[in-house]
């Protein structure tokens, strides 16, 4: 598997140079670059064996049948879209990852089929549709979403067109139920746990639910050097008391609370700010306590703009709730870490949101975490995973699906069906012939 390893080390680096800036690793939804990153994800698909098609929604995906064709399928896959300046592992670590177990395995081998998936769309980056790749595939497509906007206007509907897809199609992309046998991700750990375990590997047992807002504290604008303290309404001041709570708040509830963007209005240096915009994200374990610290953090705020003479709203933007990872998947991924030579793999909580808590939706999920070696950090270009570590989580992945083979019962004739004509080979490159 060293061979392979060094391929993904080096296809990773490949990927991470598919950027829309020089000076930084950013690849977004239906972007040219998204465009030529799924052109050579299909590639390396196809060098793989794998028959490849691009679905309704613009996800790259592979497949090679099992013992006959048309069988349901494990799934097997993660994402190629980025947040800015990003690092080159988060999502496609896990689909090389995937690519490489695939080619190790022979049409007409497994009691499935197996397929292998590139999202198009997890970190909703440029539209904030997150999950959407991974939503059209489970079914659950939000239709608000055509209208959301990226920074130059252009909408995801217009978007969708201008890469060459059809919007009345995406539901073209949804699995039929009973489809998938299962769905397995492996993914860079986005957390410091497995370096300060020296462990390579951990199974995750559930992804926390995520819950986001836009959060708007308004006073009123006024000169910098005119306005007496008594008088001022600042917008600011206000923001930054209710940051600190934010932060309080969430280490006194074991809650994951992020304030990521913040930005004062008018902005000029002379003026006390009238409007600050800014964001919220809240994740746990499970969904009760992260509910009970927007409660919290929602009074909050309420009182500050009160004592403050300030006025705050707040809108939902997003909200996953949080998904347990299948048991009897759990088990097959320890099983693979053991066989790969990890005898106590721990078992993790993800802080971060995975395409898989969406996949969850339409088959069992189940996740395998490798060390990130260098203090855990993710969505930065210092994330960084070791040639060797990838070598132990390919060994790993590929034990998880024999795992799976050996106790998955897939009755050799029920042929899916609907999945022999999508799964056809399109031959074309996909997104060739897109702008
Ligand atoms: O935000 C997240 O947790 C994921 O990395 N998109
Ligand atoms: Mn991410
Ligand atoms: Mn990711």
């Amino acid at each position: 598997m060293t061979d392979a390893a060094a391929r993904i080390m080096a296809r990773a680096d490949e990927l991470g140079a598919i950027s829309a800036r020089p000076d930084a690793l950013e690849r977004t939804h239906f972007t040219p670059e998204h465009c030529r990153a799924a052109d050579l994800v299909a590639s390396w698909m196809r060098d793989a064996g794998l028959a490849v098609h691009e679905d309704a929604a613009g996800n790259v995906c592979g497949r090679i049948e099992g013992v006959s064709p048309g069988l349901p399928a494990v799934l097997l896959g993660s994402h190629i879209d980025t947040v800015p300046d990003a690092g080159r592992y988060d999502g496609p670590l896990g689909v090389l990852l995937a690519i490489e177990v695939a080619r190790g395995v022979r049409a007409g081998e497994l009691p499935f089929a197996l397929e292998v998936v590139a999202f198009s769309d997890e970190e909703g980056t440029r539209f904030g549709s997150a999950l959407s790749g991974s939503r059209a595939l489970a079914g659950s497509w939000v239709e608000d979403w055509w209208g959301f906007t990226d920074d130059g206007g252009v909408t995801l509907a217009d978007a969708f067109r201008a890469y060459g897809l059809d919007p009345a199609c995406v539901g073209e992309a949804a699995r039929v139920p009973g489809s998938l046998v299962a769905y397995l991700e492996a993914h860079i750990e986005q957390g410091p746990y497995l370096e300060d375990a020296d462990v390579p590997l951990a199974v995750v047992s559930s992804i926390a639910g995520a819950r986001r807002f836009a959060l708007t504290m308004t006073g009123r604008a006024g000169h910098a050097g005119g306005t007496p303290y008594q008088r001022r309404r600042d917008a600011l001041v206000g923001a930054a008391e209710l940051v600190v709570e934010v932060e309080r708040i969430g280490r006194s509830s074991g809650v994951v609370a992020t304030v990521g963007r913040l930005q004062a209005f008018p902005g000029g240096v002379n003026v006390v700010p009238g409007l600050v915009e800014l964001s919220l994200d809240l994740r746990a374990e499970d969904d009760a306590p992260r509910d009970a610290a927007w409660d919290r953090i929602e009074a909050a705020a309420e009182r500050i703009a009160s004592d403050r003479s300030l006025a705050f709203a707040a809108t939902e933007t997003y909200r996953a709730d949080a998904v347990a990872c299948a048991p009897w998947l759990q088990d097959a991924v320890r099983a693979g870490a053991h066989a790969a030579g990890v005898p106590e793999p721990p078992t993790l909580w993800s802080r971060a949101g995975h395409d898989a808590m969406v996949v969850a939706g339409v088959a069992p999920v189940g996740m395998l975490f490798v060390r990130n070696g260098n203090g855990g950090v993710s969505h930065s270009p210092d994330e960084i995973v070791t040639e060797a570590d990838v070598a132990v989580a390919l060994d790993a992945f590929a034990a998880t699906v024999a795992a799976l083979a050996g106790s998955v019962e897939v009755g050799a004739g029920t042929a899916v069906g609907a999945h022999t004509a999508v799964g056809a080979d399109t031959g074309a490159a996909v997104g060739a012939s897109r702008g």
